[in-house]
């Protein structure tokens, strides 16, 4: 018998919601695309909606919904009721997540509910956790989560949980969850691995998931075909870091139907094969991390898999395919100075990536790259809540090498409304020769999360006192 209710908890980090925030004219536009394309496509119908569901908490629901009653909050797109009646709140937070954690830790332990942290910020930092939290779990929940419930049932929570071990996929289960119900986009998401094999020196995977490793193919095709899933999201964050075990699993999806996304790396940027079997298999977009255009700055972040010389030929061989384009890039390398942003907003449109991302290189706690900042004195804010490389709220937490920190800030913001601005869609998406409909959903969305950006405050800041864009200067005329 379940006698036990455990509250699963995802903090939201700014003040309305992560991603998309639709108005009634974009539901309208939104939905027209959807409509276009794939009656089954439903569009979000919440009145805020995030793209992703919370990957963490359904794991863990998986893990633990037959011993417990179990309730999901995603604080992206629910309202925590602080006086429901719970014997665990169970809380997951990345770095930037984790001061609304610790606010929310507080809220239930002042009504004497106890909490625990556990994640990616919690494997980095477990001793600054237990300040805040009466358990810190540590590492994949697999190698403790049945002792943590042994001792909820007994009443003797420890206050850590570590699990050392790189567990087998086969102990990790499938997440089950419902994907209906409008507030993510309705991907039916799978992990065909979990961690990475390469070692870019401002990416904490190693440190949180282990060693890479594959389920097999014929869980993950059993798995879809029981879900009856069209559309899946591979969250994996290198699917194709073995390409061997790739080609498999793409020979695996071929059957089936789909459509999928996920995330490459570019050591699969000469085998055709297997870029041939990507497309063969459904896949419509992928999510790569480009980083840079600066071969120098690519060998300090030890990205070796990154050829600068090769990134045009990758994104002309997925093209070819039909496959889109995201394109991530950072800015803030010790090469970049104020040129990188137009060097690199041009060599955008001209590549015609579909769905470019811009980041602020951000040193997260416990990767290579915090260690050496933090040896050269270069990290000048250590308010987690600032270390957000997505929404450029803040000023970078160090200092660049080549520029100041402003100029860094708004180059980043400055990138961002060029490759959005409506000329420089079109521009892209002609140079990239795909004209999918949920590539042209996803840049409408896309321009549309960036002239919102103002409302999206941080949550963690009182916002009557702080609105960072109010003293943002940026030229218009600059845009190319
Ligand atoms: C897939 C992914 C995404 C997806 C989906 C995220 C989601 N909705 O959950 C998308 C693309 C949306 C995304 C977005 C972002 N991501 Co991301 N993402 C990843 C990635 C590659 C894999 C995550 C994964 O597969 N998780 C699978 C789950 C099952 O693993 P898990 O979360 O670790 O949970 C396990 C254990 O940790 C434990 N656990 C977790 N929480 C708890 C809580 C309790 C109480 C317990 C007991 C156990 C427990 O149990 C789980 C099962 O074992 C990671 C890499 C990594 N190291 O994790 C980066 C990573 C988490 N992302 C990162 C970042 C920075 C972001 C973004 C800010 C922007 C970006 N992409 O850079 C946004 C913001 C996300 C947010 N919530 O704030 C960083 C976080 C760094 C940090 N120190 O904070 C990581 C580590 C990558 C990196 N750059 O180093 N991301
Ligand atoms: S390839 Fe991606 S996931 Fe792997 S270590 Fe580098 S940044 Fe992290």
């Amino acid at each position: 018998m379940k006698n036990k209710h455990v509250l699963l908890i995802n903090p939201k980090t700014v003040n309305k919601y992560y991603h998309v925030s639709l108005s009634p004219i974009d539901r309208i536009i939104t939905g027209f695309f959807s409509w276009t394309y794939d009656k089954n496509f439903d569009i979000p119908t919440h009145s805020h909606c995030t793209t992703m569901p919370p990957i963490s908490l359904y794991a863990l629901e998986a893990l633990i919904k037959d011993r417990v009653n179990v309730t999901v909050i995603d604080e992206q797109v629910d309202e925590i009721d602080f006086n429901i009646n719970a014997d665990l709140v169970c809380i997951t937070s990345t770095t930037t997540q984790i001061k609304r954690a610790y606010q929310i830790s507080e809220q239930f332990l002042k009504r004497g509910v106890p909490t625990a942290i556990g994640g990616v910020h919690a494997t980095a930092l477990p001793d600054e956790c237990q300040n805040y939290f009466n358990t810190v779990c540590v590492g994949e929940a697999e190698g403790y989560i049945d002792n943590v419930l042994d001792d909820l049932n007994k009443g003797t929570l420890q206050f850590r949980y570590v699990n050392k071990r790189t567990i087998s996929m086969e102990e990790a289960p499938f997440y089950q969850y419902d994907i209906s119900g409008g507030k993510y986009l309705p991907f039916h998401v799978i992990n065909f691995s979990r961690s990475c094999p390469f070692k870019c020196d401002f990416c904490s995977i190693q440190s949180t998931l282990g060693s890479y490793r594959t389920r097999s193919v014929e869980s993950v095709v059993e798995e879809i075909t029981k879900a009856g899933a069209k559309n899946v999201w591979f969250p994996d964050a290198t699917l194709t870091a073995n390409p061997k075990r790739a080609m498999e699993l793409f020979e695996g999806l071929k059957p089936l139907g789909i459509k999928w996304l996920s995330q490459i790396t570019m050591n699969v940027a000469n085998n055709d094969r297997l870029l041939d079997a990507m497309a063969e298999s459904g896949c419509w977009l992928v999510s790569i991390g480009f980083e840079t255009l600066n071969a120098r700055n690519i060998k300090t972040a030890s990205k070796m898999q990154n050829k600068v010389d090769e990134y045009s030929k990758i994104i002309e061989k997925l093209h070819k395919r039909r496959i889109a384009i995201e394109g991530n890039f950072v800015f803030g390398f010790d090469e970049d100075d104020s040129s990188v942003f137009d060097t690199t907003v041009k060599f955008i449109i001209k590549s015609g990536i579909d769905l470019p991302e811009f980041y602020v290189l951000t040193p997260y706690p416990d990767t290579v790259l915090y260690k050496n900042m933090k040896k050269e004195g270069r990290i000048v804010d250590e308010d987690w809540s600032h270390y957000d490389n997505t929404h450029f709220h803040y000023l970078p937490v160090f200092q660049p090498k080549n520029m100041s920190r402003e100029e860094l800030r708004e180059g980043c913001l400055y990138a961002d409304k060029a490759v959005y601005k409506f000329t420089n869609v079109i521009r892209r998406l002609k140079n990239a020769g795909i004209w999918r409909t949920p590539v042209l959903l996803a840049n409408y969305i896309y321009a549309s999360r960036i002239k919102s950006r103002h409302n999206l405050l941080p949550v963690t800041e009182s916002i009557s006192d702080v609105n960072p864009y109010l003293d943002l200067n940026i030229d218009d005329s600059l845009l190319v």
